[in-house]
């Protein structure tokens, strides 16, 4: 909780002041003060991780680095990443260049990457963590997920594929990989660990097995696919979701033309008139106000911008419930290709 000591001290206590009186202090007590310009939540390690982020999936190496340099100049101090999506280095020049600008210090950041699916075993994962820290060119991490629970054929490419085009596998066990992330926080490589892409029973089958408990599940989350139910049952567990693909993914390379576009679906352009917002501001907005981290991708400096502000409207308790009314279990990243691996994790309700 907020005490009333930090109420007084910096942007974020005055945004949660401002915000208390907009109704909104049940959520925001769960935010704590330490970024200088976003609420952070308080994770189950006592790490504190910012509410929003900059997402990186999709954006191309000769256009993040200049992404993240906006990101952080304009006060974004979370920045999510991972070995598979191609563009580490970029993003860690990024990361150099701010802090010795002055802008940040290392420990003013919060950084996540992910273990990819070909790294799975025991005595991979550390290997293939240090390669992302170099990529980054960082000794720590704040965050490491397991990117998802299913092992691909390792020693090959990061999509190792057999004549057909079919994408390969191996029969690791997540456990055998979830001790192996466990070891890194042993060794000081990472702070917090979590898992992404997990449905409810895999993130069960971990705690019932875990010495150190997930502190994060990143899932896709928005709207047409709002996860309710695995919100509250990770609440129950004391571990946060974030959402990625907040605004629906229009960028996705197999989306068809005639798909829905969660930023024009009628209601959500609604709302962004009656509060004269984007649409992206009311989808980042419907997240914080759930408690759930979001890391919107960007790479033009405008958009960048625009979805860190977000912290000066609250949603009524309406708007948020017509906001859940869209959900349509509309899954955009849904790896249909993979359905047949044992551990795909869209074969149950949530
Ligand atoms: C394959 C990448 C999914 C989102 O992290």
């Amino acid at each position: 909780m907020l005490s009333a000591a930090s109420l007084t001290i910096g942007r974020v206590c005055y945004l949660c002041a401002r915000l208390y009186h907009l109704s909104y202090l049940p959520q925001i007590c769960r935010f704590s003060t330490m970024a200088p310009s976003a609420p952070s939540v308080t994770l189950n390690n006592g790490q504190t991780m910012p509410i929003i982020g900059l997402g990186t999936w999709k954006s191309k190496p000769g256009e993040v680095t200049q992404a993240v340099k906006d990101a952080i100049a304009c006060g974004y101090r979370h920045i999510d990443g991972a070995l598979v999506y191609g563009n580490e280095c970029e993003v860690g020049a990024a990361i150099k260049a701010k802090i010795e600008d002055g802008t940040v210090k290392r420990e003013d950041l919060f950084i996540t990457s992910k273990l990819w699916n070909t790294f799975h075993s025991k005595s991979l994962v550390i290997p293939s963590l240090k390669e992302s820290l170099s990529n980054l060119g960082l000794d720590y991490l704040d965050l490491y997920l397991i990117h998802w629970p299913l092992g691909y054929k390792e020693n090959a490419e990061l999509f190792p594929k057999n004549e057909d085009g079919e994408i390969l596998y191996s029969d690791v066990d997540y456990l055998e990989t979830w001790a192996a992330v466990e070891e890194a926080v042993d060794k000081g490589l990472v702070r917090s660990i979590g898992v992404s892409n997990f449905n409810k029973d895999q993130v069960q089958r971990i705690l019932n097995n875990c010495r150190i408990k997930p502190a994060v599940n990143q899932v896709e989350c928005h709207p047409y696919l709002n996860q309710t139910k695995l919100i509250e049952y990770s609440k129950s567990k004391n571990i946060y979701i974030t959402a990625y693909s907040p605004l629906g993914s229009p960028d996705r390379p197999w989306a068809k033309p005639d798909d829905p576009l969660l930023m024009d679906d009628p209601k959500v352009v609604a709302l962004a008139d009656k509060y004269k917002k984007t649409s992206a501001q009311i989808l980042i907005r419907y997240q914080i106000q759930r408690d759930v981290i979001v890391i919107p991708k960007s790479v033009t400096k405008s958009r960048i911008e625009s979805n860190f502000q977000v912290f000066d409207f609250s949603l009524s308790d309406e708007d948020m419930k017509t906001i859940d009314t869209i959900d349509c279990n509309g899954r955009a990243l849904h790896l249909n290709w993979v359905k047949d691996h044992k551990d795909w994790p869209f074969n149950t309700e949530f």
